[in-house]
């Protein structure tokens, strides 16, 4: 009992920086610098846009989320803010729809003692669709 566990340990840690040297683990998928991004859910087409650009930490940040062809019923959608693999605390921001069919919401990206700069936004649709884009913040 004793033993497996000592040796487990020492794995583990062996496991984690060999993760992180080789750049594994969940990667960027949008780049929202340059543009908006656009996700299938289901029968969505989530686009998600982040202004200002470039997206920078500890600044207001505006989020876009708009639909095309099917649009959700909801008057609020909540897009929850996380950083793969750390736990950050739960940073949400509530979304309302407006008479475009977009929803908008303002929120803040903190800056992390890491020094990472991955983050992921996912929006709440339903218990099954929960779309997330991942995205580098830039200073
Ligand atoms: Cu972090």
């Amino acid at each position: 009992m004793k033993r497996s566990f000592v040796f487990s340990i020492p794995i583990m840690f062996f496991l984690a920086i060999a993760a992180c040297s080789m750049g594994k683990g969940p990667a960027a998928d949008c780049d929202p610098h340059a543009d908006s991004c656009t996700k299938s859910a289901g029968e969505y087409v989530v686009t998600l846009d982040i202004m200002p650009k470039p997206v920078v930490h500890m600044k207001e940040l505006a989020f876009d989320v708009s639909f095309e062809g099917k649009s959700p019923e909801a008057d609020i959608l909540v897009l929850d803010l996380s950083m793969p693999g750390m736990d950050m605390g739960k940073n949400r921001v509530e979304l309302e729809k407006s008479m475009d069919s977009h929803y908008r919401g303002t929120g803040i990206i903190v800056r992390c003692a890491s020094g990472k700069t991955l983050w992921k936004a996912t929006l709440l649709l339903s218990d099954t669709l929960k779309p997330a884009f991942t995205f580098n913040v830039r200073e």
